[in-house]
């Protein structure tokens, strides 16, 4: 499978997943949407922090924001 199809079939499962455990398949919870970016984004948020000081500050959130705008 490409890199690509996989990517979305990964996706893919990640919200089936918590999505069914919310009970309803095709849609999630405010509550399991925030348990869902706490767990899978871990790393991201981990990587956004890159002072280590346990803060996002406004120059690491920024980061984030020039990268979901690109
Ligand atoms: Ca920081």
């Amino acid at each position: 499978m490409s890199r690509f199809l996989d990517g979305i079939s990964t996706i893919t499962s990640i919200f089936h997943k918590y999505a069914k455990e919310d009970g309803d398949c095709s849609n999630l919870s405010q509550r399991k949407m925030q348990e869902l970016i706490q767990k899978e984004f871990a790393d991201i948020l981990q990587f956004l922090e890159w002072d280590g000081d346990g803060h996002i500050d406004f120059n690491e959130f920024l980061l984030l924001v020039f990268r979901v705008a690109k």
